[in-house]
């Protein structure tokens, strides 16, 4: 690849609270918004690079910016294209206050620029960068039917994602009555017929002795997978639902980094690994993520971040099922293209994603207000 050095000039960080169509929630808390540090990195050259984490609150996405900030301190000056060293050097800087947590939300969305900055650079799209060859990646719909909605939204919503042309979605579950979760599963199912792929997802909802009921009872919907059955860090209670049901348990969302995702596979506690960009620290993380996976002969399917998340899967041959959640689309400047139940990855240089500079101002909080 092409050597030039580009040097990491300035970021630009802007908090930015993506809405919402309507406020969603699980059994473990609310989504009012998604209050997003959105980041575009520069070069001396003129090549820049977007990247982005979120968290709910606005106080917690300033502690976001706060850090971004810091570590871009020890970016400045490098060269853009040496992802491997600049990710190293971020984590070196996070150590003193751990490497988990805000550390790893901030070192994703300044990785993942690196990688969009380099990229670009080669005229490639990242998906090709990484030697990907896949170019539609199959994604099921994750945008609704959350805890919070009636069984007639339910209906309306899974009807929708048919309509749409997804071949799988996901349903919330993890009501403090087990006959709700019940019934919603089977609305859902009724709806969309024996074929289309139903994930539920509990949201760390349950014990480890309901878990093993739930799963028991909603066998019968045949889920393609269950998802966080119990509290990520009960990680041998995970291990333990999982070896108890059939239904594949998929796990990983909510743990950080290659240590936290071995975690997991050591145990047994994850049949579908599940890795999310921010909280495995970028790209360069999530595809050592994926290594591991491999390593233990488990298929590894991303959390969020479909903008991003596709060109990885286009580069991993054992990622299944994109989670599509188009949650930055008001804010970026065109949605990625979505066809027959698949993203589409193009030719377009890099991620392939522009911020919307205008409704990035339009949806800016007030500083100091929450
Ligand atoms: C989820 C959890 C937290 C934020 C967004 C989405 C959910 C999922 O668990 O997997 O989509
Ligand atoms: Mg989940």
């Amino acid at each position: 690849m092409a050597a030039e050095k580009l040097t990491i000039q300035t970021v630009d960080v802007s908090h930015v609270r993506a809405p919402l169509p309507k406020p969603a929630a699980v059994s473990t808390f609310q989504i009012p918004a998604v209050d997003t540090c959105a980041i575009t990195l520069r070069t001396r050259e003129g090549v820049s690079g977007v990247g982005w984490c979120a968290a709910f609150g606005a106080e917690k996405c300033r502690a976001l910016m706060a850090m971004v900030r810091d570590l871009f301190g020890v970016l400045v000056g490098k060269d853009a294209g040496d992802t491997e060293g600049n990710w190293a050097a971020m984590r070196q800087a996070a150590s003193f206050v751990g490497r988990d947590g805000i550390s790893a939300m901030a070192i994703g969305a300044l990785d993942t620029a690196l990688w969009d900055i380099k990229a670009k650079a080669a005229g490639a799209p990242l998906w090709k960068l990484l030697g990907g060859e896949r170019t539609e990646i199959p994604a099921y719909a994750s945008e609704g039917l959350w805890i919070n909605a009636e069984i007639g939204e339910l209906r309306e919503e899974a009807a929708s994602f048919i309509e749409r042309g997804h071949a799988g979605m996901k349903l919330r579950v993890g009501k403090p009555d087990l006959r709700e979760d019940i019934a919603r599963a089977a609305a859902v199912r009724e709806v969309i017929g024996p074929e289309i792929a139903l994930m539920v997802d509990a949201n760390q909802g349950w014990t480890v002795e309901r878990a093993k009921e739930a799963c028991r009872a909603l066998r019968e919907f045949g889920p393609e997978w269950v998802e966080e059955p119990v509290d990520h860090e009960d990680v041998r209670g995970c291990a333990e639902v999982a070896a108890d049901t059939d239904i594949p348990v998929c796990q990983g969302e909510t743990s950080w980094n290659e240590r936290g995702m071995r975690h997991l596979l050591v145990v047994g506690a994850a049949d579908v690994l599940m890795a999310d960009l921010q909280r495995c620290s970028g790209v360069t993380g999530w595809l050592r993520v994926a290594g591991a996976a491999r390593e233990h002969g488990v298929p590894i399917t991303p959390h969020l971040f479909h903008e991003t998340s596709a060109h990885l899967m286009s580069a991993t041959p054992h990622a299944v099922w994109c989670e599509h959640m188009p949650w930055w689309e008001p804010i970026l400047s065109e949605p990625m293209a979505f066809k027959d139940g698949h993203l589409i990855l193009t030719d377009k240089p890099g991620i392939g994603v522009e911020w919307d500079e205008v409704a990035c101002r339009r949806y800016a909080p007030a500083p100091g207000g929450d």
